[in-house]
């Protein structure tokens, strides 16, 4: 770089270098029309600066590319570099960043009722959201290639019969739960706005994708569309790039 900077790259981490400063910038490891859209919105919620280091999913399986697994093992997104660690798991990525980034930020007072909330919604949209979704977005791919045609209509019963017996109702079970939680308060962690509601934007976008939430459910939406709304969720959107979830 002209300005006496340079960039040097390993791993992933990028090292500002100038004569008068050392500074370790946070790297996203961002994979298109993924979770690790959340973690871009938090730091532009946070203010706090970072780069962006691409990748794309493979068009025909939408696995993430084998250069993802160089920077962590399980090869999935998020995962964030900052200096020598790196952070996977977006729940966990959120907290780190919270803690160390967000100044008190984002978080309810620790002991307070709205913590525990915060606790409980941060886990639960990974832990308990996403895995019924996960299954409809896998069941609903098993009639295509490459499944081989003379067995597609069979994959097609098995994916309606397991789809209406299981998935369904569970994701129905679980919107319903949502929706009414929403009724106590404006928020999932209480009338404020937390990181919680960045880690559950995830699983509530996936469910108005593929989960069937719509205007039967007006709190569920009326947060979406709260989210949507704010110019954080919208600047992470234009650095991140297009997002679309996978339906
Ligand atoms: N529970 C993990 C899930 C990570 C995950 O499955 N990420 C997806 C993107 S949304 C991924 O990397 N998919 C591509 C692949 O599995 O190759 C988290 O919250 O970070």
């Amino acid at each position: 770089m002209s300005d006496g900077r340079r960039l040097a790259g390993a791993r992933g981490k990028v090292r500002i270098v100038s004569d008068k400063r050392v500074r370790i910038m946070l790297v996203v490891h961002h994979l298109e029309n993924s979770r690790s859209q959340r973690v871009l919105w938090l730091l532009e919620e946070l203010g706090v600066p970072y780069v962006i280091q691409r990748y794309q999913r493979d068009p025909r399986t939408s696995l993430a590319p084998p250069g993802l697994r160089a920077i962590h093992p399980l090869g999935k997104a998020p995962v964030v570099t900052d200096g020598e660690r790196t952070i996977a798991e977006s729940g966990a990525i959120l907290e780190y960043l919270v803690d160390g980034y967000g100044g008190g930020r984002l978080i309810p007072p620790a002991g307070s009722d709205a913590r525990l909330r915060y606790t409980y919604w941060m886990h639960y949209a990974e832990g308990s959201a996403m895995p019924p979704l996960l299954l409809k977005l896998v069941f609903s791919r098993i009639s295509r290639p490459p499944m081989p045609a003379l067995l597609r209509p069979l994959a097609r019963s098995i994916d309606r019969a397991i789809s209406a017996r299981f998935i369904d109702p569970q994701i129905k079970l679980h919107l319903d739960f949502m929706e009414g939680e929403l009724a106590k308060f404006e928020w999932f962690a209480g009338p404020e706005f937390t990181a919680a509601d960045i880690q559950m934007s995830f699983p509530l976008e996936a469910a108005q994708k593929r989960g069937g939430l719509d205007r039967v459910r007006p709190r569920l939406m009326r947060w979406l569309e709260a989210i949507h709304a704010r110019p954080a969720y919208q600047r992470a959107i234009d650095k991140g790039g297009p997002y679309s979830l996978l339906g």
